[in-house]
């Protein structure tokens, strides 16, 4: 599945598909899949193991009894280990010749959960079935109602459900209608006659069940227009179900089924001469008469218990129960009835399962507490009993919210219950403290669900994990990030803000829950491609992180480490500091002041305090490093001696003052003249030396030439003009420091033996 329409069409689908091989591992997933997991993509979900996404109590029974389909209500446990609900259906399938596990999923709200029961039995059924407003309008109606009267489901949808009934049945289903939406008892099912598209009449044997909520009733029933199509229908049923079915008509045995024939005794032929009151044991005759009675009316709905007296005299006690029907075109009454001993095999079964889950509710790691109406306890585990303390004979019964909430939360706490009760609404997630029977505190983390029967609240069932130590960990930690004067954050591992001081939200205005890379550091060190991906789709990929970033390193050897980081014009001494498995300190010191502090140091040692040049060892040191480089990649560079004319005249003339700032002023003109790789210093009293990188002898004369009119032309107030003298060389292969310098140096003189005021090169 690489690839290609299929998996692109399944992708857009809002139900979550996983296929998953025979040997368990996810073969591919679609989107609404990994979103259910909580995976990023699809790399790290296949080839793992299914079984690692559903909760260790669900145990897929496709796997463990080889059944061929399963649909059930599960959990799936997401990769951040939040547990999500949800209603699967696994079915086994064929993939290129592969067997594999077909499984899908929809998240199971208590909405999501009746819709899929609701659409199951509405549409993969062959009864007819529709559902109509409470104004009459009909706003679904199934396949199987489409197929049988030939309308499309357009030409029905929104119609007045009275137009699709035989004129003469129409008083009759207004009547049903109201019943129904007053929420009267009535003998059911109906005889009603729907009109067809090509003109003709649909029997249908109806009943209706009204919603309460939303007062629309579903009808249902089944067509027996065609007698011969309902008696097969019938028959299937009657032939292939496990407990004794009967249809009765004035008083006689018309259609008996073989578990009948099985449980009575006698042969079939001799049962369709009898009455089913002959098989009642004469003691109990009257009893089940009235019972059979009340039910056929709609007034009993519990069965009951009777004799049956077997072909060979012997005695059983069944239970057994009667509704109306009618059966080719008359009315009748379809019955069945039960051995005791079967329902008590069925019992025990139930117990067994009942025993299983029992089981798992008591040795789970976790509280599990059900809560009825009133929040009376119904359902306490033995972990329950170790986190609070108390015994379970000591709560049950007892109102929870009296019991374990505290005081000041009761009043708001009764509220929500009463809400939850009539709604059946509530929080899936929500941590609150208990007090135990020592009265300590503990705060839990509960997941609820609410137990509905017969869409009526039966019970909130809670499972509560004990969190106590955790959020004493990190309020504890939260102390200590106070007790840091600069900022600092407490990071998990997927590098979310778990905690923050004031400080950090001072200086970096950060926010619990941000992304540090996001939060503090402004996507700014982000690798540029990471940086775009999360721009573009606002998703982070998988491991997004600073280019800088050594929380990995640092959780793994359980250490801290530091760097410097320059964001703006600031430095941050950082620090990383694994203080559990998955959370570290993040802090951050500014170290700005020293950082500028520092670099004034060094400015200081490398230049001359007077002019600002740089100083003769500086120029040593960078002269060494070009002649390597000169060496190395065969690229040429050239100096330039400098020396004042008669400087010692100045001095004399104008006093020493004035020669300093003749000296500054000097600087300041060839410093703004040479390019910033270019190399001004200070090599004597009034003696410079210029060092031009990637630069010939020829463009360093036209320099040397440039800087010599300049300075003739420098006007200094108090002071006559002045020159200089220049000497300028370039290197050759072999020169070292000093024949470089010297060679300057004598061309240098040779400028001031022809006269001063001239550059002499070579
Ligand atoms: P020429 O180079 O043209 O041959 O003559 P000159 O007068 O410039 O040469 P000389 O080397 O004899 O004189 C250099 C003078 O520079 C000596 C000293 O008084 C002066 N000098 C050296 N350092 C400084 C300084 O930092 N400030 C001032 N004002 N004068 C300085
Ligand atoms: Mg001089
Ligand atoms: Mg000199």
């Amino acid at each position: 599945m690489q690839g290609g329409k299929a998996s692109e069409i399944l992708d857009l689908l809002p139900v979550g598909i996983l296929l998953v091989g025979r040997d368990k591992t996810i073969r591919w997933a679609n989107r609404e899949a990994l979103t259910l997991l909580g995976a990023e993509d699809l790399k790290e979900v296949v080839g793992r193991s299914c079984q690692g996404y559903l909760c260790p109590s669900d145990v897929c029974p496709v796997f463990e009894e080889g059944k061929g389909e399963d649909r059930s209500l599960r959990t799936l446990l997401r990769k951040d280990g939040t547990k999500v609900p949800v209603i699967k259906t696994v079915k086994e399938t064929e993939l290129e010749g592969e067997k594999v596990l077909l499984e899908t999923f929809i998240e199971a709200t208590e909405e999501g959960l009746e819709r899929v029961y609701f659409e199951r039995v509405f549409e993969g059924t062959e009864a007819i079935m529709f559902l109509v407003e409470e104004d009459l309008s009909v706003s679904k109606v199934n396949s199987a109602f489409l197929k049988r009267t030939g309308y499309g489901r357009e030409e029905i949808l929104r119609r007045n459900a009275l137009e699709l009934i035989h004129p003469e049945d129409r008083p009759l289903v207004l009547e049903i209608h109201r019943s129904c939406l007053e929420g009267k008892n009535f003998p059911s099912p109906f005889e009603i006659r729907f009109l067809t598209k090509d003109g003709g009449v649909l029997w249908g044997l109806i009943s209706p069940t009204v919603i309460p909520q939303s007062r629309q009733v579903i009808v249902s029933g089944v067509d027996f227009t065609e007698s011969k199509e309902t008696n097969k229908l019938l028959e299937s049923v009657f032939m292939s179900a496990p407990i004794p079915i009967f249809v009765a008509q004035e008083g006689r045995f018309r259609m008996v089924n073989p578990e009948l024939i099985l449980r009575l005794g006698h042969s079939e032929a001799e049962l369709m001469e009898m009455s089913p009151m002959d098989v009642v044991h004469p003691e109990d005759r009257e009893w089940v008469r009235e019972a059979s009675k009340k039910m056929l009316k709609g007034e009993r709905t519990e069965p009951y218990e009777f004799r049956v007296v077997r072909k060979d005299g012997s005695i059983g006690w069944d239970i057994g129960m009667v509704t109306s029907v009618t059966y080719r075109g008359k009315r009748a009454v379809l019955g069945y009835f039960m051995s005791v001993d079967q329902q008590k095999k069925l019992q025990e079964e139930l117990a067994r399962e009942k025993a299983r889950t029992e089981a798992l509710i008591e040795n789970a790691p976790l509280l599990i507490v059900g809560l009825g109406e009133r929040s009376e306890i119904l359902l306490f585990n033995r972990f329950a009993e170790k986190v609070t303390g108390y015994k379970r004979e000591e709560v049950l019964g007892k109102e929870w919210i009296g019991l374990f909430i505290p005081p000041e939360l009761r009043g708001e706490l009764y509220k929500v219950w009463e809400h939850v009760v009539n709604t059946r609404a509530l929080r899936h997630e929500y941590e609150n403290p208990i007090q135990t029977r020592d009265g300590s505190w503990r705060i839990i983390k509960w997941y609820n669900s609410v137990i509905t029967e017969g869409g009526k609240f039966r019970m909130v069932l809670s499972m509560g994990e004990d969190i106590t130590e955790r959020r004493r960990l990190e309020h504890q930690m939260r102390m200590m990030l106070e007790g840091i004067p600069n900022p600092a954050w407490l990071i998990s591992r997927d590098r979310k803000i778990v905690a923050q001081n004031r400080a950090a939200h001072e200086f970096f205005n950060t926010q619990e829950g941000q992304y540090c890379w996001e939060g503090i550091w402004k996507l700014r060190f982000l690798p540029e491609e990471q940086r775009r991906l999360y721009l573009d789709t606002g998703y982070p990929p998988p491991g997004t992180r600073c280019v800088f970033c050594e929380a990995d390193r640092v959780l793994e050897e359980k250490a801290k480490m530091k760097k410097e980081i320059q964001a703006d014009e600031a430095f941050w001494e950082t620090w990383w500091v694994a203080v559990s498995e998955d959370l570290f300190l993040h802090y951050a010191d500014d170290i700005t002041p020293y950082k500028r502090m520092e670099r004034q140091l060094y400015q200081m040692s490398v230049t001359d305090p007077l002019t600002g040049a740089y100083n003769r060892r500086y120029f040593q040191e960078r002269l060494e490093e070009e002649i390597e480089r000169a060496k190395r990649t065969g690229e040429t560079f050239s100096v330039v001696m400098l020396d004042i004319d008669h400087f010692k005249a100045i001095n004399d003339r104008f006093g020493h003052r004035m020669g300093d700032l003749v000296l500054k002023a000097l600087v300041k003109a060839v410093k703004d003249r040479i390019r910033k790789t270019d190399l001004l210093t200070r090599w004597g009293g009034e003696e410079f030396i210029l060092l031009l990188p990637a630069t010939p002898l020829e463009k360093a004369k036209i320099l040397a030439e440039d800087l010599r009119q300049r300075i003739e032309g420098l006007k200094i107030p108090g002071v006559e003009g002045f020159t200089v003298s220049l000497g300028v060389t370039e290197y050759q292969p072999g020169d070292n420091p000093d024949t470089l310098i010297s060679r300057a140096d004598d061309l240098m003189y040779e400028a001031k033996k022809e006269g001063r005021n001239r550059v002499k090169a070579r």
